[in-house]
């Protein structure tokens, strides 16, 4: 897959009144190169709709759609691929429905990111990092995890959950490149500008640390 750094996933409840693609038009702007619908509420007409939406906007920009869950949408509206959770189709089954298309896989602890490696994952998530009402019910991974992860899986990882640029350098410290926010960089009444300062705070790690 093309690679990625900075992630953003959509999150209406966090811009009421705003439009969805302009918010994530705004994200693109602002340097986030990796783009997911995720809406747990919306039917899948709806949904459908909305993909179909940031496949264009993601066209226009040359960046990469991932859909959440939901496999038929992303073929439909011709994602690039699809993210799983752990209590989603299996990855195995998946990968026989999307062919070369990219599947992530969410994952909480090393023995889940080495069995999505194994079966042929082409990133993971690492998180909750930190607690988030964005995603209540799910356990923190601490950064104990997100260090693990970033020594011992080859494969890209993307840290998430509860980052905010008040927080991203001690994710980076941990040794993941990739980060990925939802409410810091939507919910945010400058998303450009956000997203700006999570690249620059990527790139100050890359200087320091990767080259
Ligand atoms: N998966 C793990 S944490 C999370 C998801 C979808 C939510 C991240 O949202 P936020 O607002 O960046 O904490
Ligand atoms: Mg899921």
């Amino acid at each position: 897959m093309k690679d990625f750094r900075l992630y953003a996933i959509t999150g209406e409840q966090f811009h009421p009144g705003r439009d969805m693609i302009e918010v994530m038009e705004e994200a693109i702007l602002g340097g986030a190169d990796i783009i997911q619908l995720r809406d747990k509420d919306a039917g899948r007409e709806e949904l459908l709709r909305k993909a179909k939406a940031l496949r264009t906007l993601t066209r226009k920009h040359g960046v990469t759609f991932i859909v959440n869950d939901h496999v038929d949408i992303a073929m439909e509206a011709d994602a690039d691929g699809i993210h799983l959770g752990q209590g989603d189709m299996p990855l195995t089954a998946a990968r026989r429905l999307v062919g070369d298309k990219i599947i992530g896989i969410s994952t909480h602890n090393i023995q889940e990111a080495l069995l999505a490696q194994q079966q042929g994952a082409d990133y993971i998530g690492v998180g909750p990092v930190y607690p988030t009402a964005t995603k209540a019910e799910a356990q923190p991974v601490t950064l104990a995890y997100v260090r693990e992860a970033a020594a011992r899986i080859r494969i890209p990882c993307v840290a998430i959950g509860g980052i905010k640029l008040s927080n991203v350098d001690a994710v980076l410290e941990a040794g993941v490149k990739r980060i990925c926010a939802v409410s810091e960089i939507v919910g945010s009444s400058d998303v450009i500008g956000t997203c700006r300062a999570f690249i620059q705070k990527l790139e100050e790690r890359k200087r320091r640390v990767w080259s």
